[in-house]
């Protein structure tokens, strides 16, 4: 059954799914706040870069059903995918784009409407702030409107894949507006979706990626003391994994993107006292970064160097590998760091375009005359690289992702490798 969709924030998670809707025949609006985003989608002109995902959009450009404008018009189902930013010490940002997509949904909601927040909120937040902000029109939520938390899960690297076969929980304020959501999502999704209350639904989306933080922190914590015991983490991990029921994720240079090192902050701003194992694993996370400083400057020192007066080069600084995104990157209070202590640093990505400070993509020239590499990004195009091939000053290279081999005559430290 073709239904009027209208999708407010036409990012990361809203374009994709107004695409996948569209192709599913409904009629499907998207509003954003930026001009350019509008222009962009109404020419089918798009940043996001997934496998396949150009192709789809097209699709649902040609069929006349997917259109972009700048502000909500009438429909029968509002999605709301707009960002919730954190900030430890100011909680007045994370609702406030939610709050302004709901403001403008009341002037055209009509009773049997349904609204779906997508976007990752502190628990409650469907049932308490949203609710409130949506019957601001005199219409009750459950009674003469519908409203549903339905997350997103989506792995960036793997968007078009994920938004399609990932199973999906959908919460609702009642039975009948969790049943109303999956109706929408049964439309183009092939997993499970399974219906509960807007409350877990939100703290599930929370606890998932808390799952991760806390494993990786786990993973980070260890990486410390296998460097102290002489041994090497990941071959350590990896035999842990062999038992069947133990999944360790990897240690790394530090947690980024937008989700994994900021949802679970939610939790622990909630509820501070019951939120110390979650913490203590973002804390350890955050400080990951400054391990990796003391990893070069012990390299550099090993060289008979100092990090003042020292070019040295960061090997990736996208959080992740082959995504162009620096969200939250560890290479950001790294480069902070080592320019502090007088280094001079130059970041070279050949994915990323855009950074804080320019970014050389030419491996062999951001490397020209280098006292120190140190490999932030585990990006594919960075596995070939032939270090004794590279005009360096010295021969120093810190490895954080476990990626390479010692070249011939370098000083060479990985991160959770100790030495015997
Ligand atoms: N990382 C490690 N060790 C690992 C895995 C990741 O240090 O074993 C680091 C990465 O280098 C990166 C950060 O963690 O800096 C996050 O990377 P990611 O690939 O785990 O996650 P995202 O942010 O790209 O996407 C996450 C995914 N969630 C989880 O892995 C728990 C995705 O499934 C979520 O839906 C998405 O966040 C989201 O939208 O919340």
């Amino acid at each position: 059954m073709m239904t009027r969709i209208c999708i407010v924030g036409l990012g990361y998670i809203g374009l994709p799914t107004a695409v996948m809707l569209a192709n599913a025949g409904h009629d499907v609006v998207g509003v954003d706040v930026d001009p350019k985003i509008v222009e962009n989608t109404n020419h089918g002109v798009t940043t996001i870069k997934e496998d396949d995902f150009n192709g789809l959009f097209q699709k649902a450009r040609a069929t006349g059903r997917l259109k972009a404008q700048a502000s909500v018009s009438e429909a029968e189902v509002f999605l709301i995918c707009v960002p919730t930013p954190f900030s430890k010490d100011d909680d007045s940002k994370t609702l406030a784009y939610v709050k302004e997509a709901a403001a403008e949904i009341v002037k055209v909601l009509r009773p049997g409407n349904l609204v779906i927040l997508e976007s990752t909120v502190p628990p409650g937040t469907t049932v308490g702030p949203l609710r409130a902000a949506l019957e601001a029109g005199g219409l009750k939520a459950g009674a003469d409107f519908h409203l549903a938390y339905c997350p997103e899960r989506l792995l960036p690297g793997n968007l078009v894949h994920e938004i399609i076969h990932n199973d999906k929980i959908v919460g609702g304020v009642d039975m009948r507006s969790a049943e109303m959501g999956a109706e929408i999502y049964r439309s183009f999704v092939r997993g499970q979706i399974v219906l509960t209350d807007a409350t877990t639904a939100e703290f599930v989306k929370i606890a998932e990626n808390t799952f991760g933080a806390v494993n990786i922190g786990m993973a980070n914590e260890m990486s410390r003391m296998c460097e102290n015991l002489g041994i090497n983490v990941r071959e350590a991990l990896e035999l842990a994994n062999l038992h069947p029921r133990v999944n360790f994720m990897h240690p790394g240079p530090g947690v980024g993107g937008h989700c994994v090192p900021v949802d679970p902050w939610f939790l622990v701003k909630a509820d501070g006292e019951n939120s110390t194992v979650i913490r203590r694993a973002l804390e350890v996370n955050e400080a990951q970064p400054g391990h990796v400083f003391d990893l070069v400057r012990s390299a550099l020192e090993e060289a008979g160097l100092s990090v003042s007066g020292a070019k040295v080069v960061v090997l990736g600084v996208a959080y992740k590998k082959n995504v162009n995104d620096s969200r939250e990157s560890p290479a950001i209070p790294l480069i902070s760091a080592l320019q502090q202590a007088g280094a001079s640093v130059v970041a070279c990505d050949p994915v990323v375009t855009e950074f804080l400070v320019p970014v050389v993509s030419d491996i062999a020239s951001a490397c020209e005359g280098a006292d120190a590499l140190v490999l932030i990004t585990d990006h594919d195009v960075f596995s070939g690289i032939n270090f004794n091939s590279l005009a360096v000053r010295n021969k120093v290279l810190v490895d954080t992702r476990n990626m390479f081999e010692k070249p011939d005559g370098f000083v060479f430290r990985q991160l959770g490798v100790g030495r015997q």
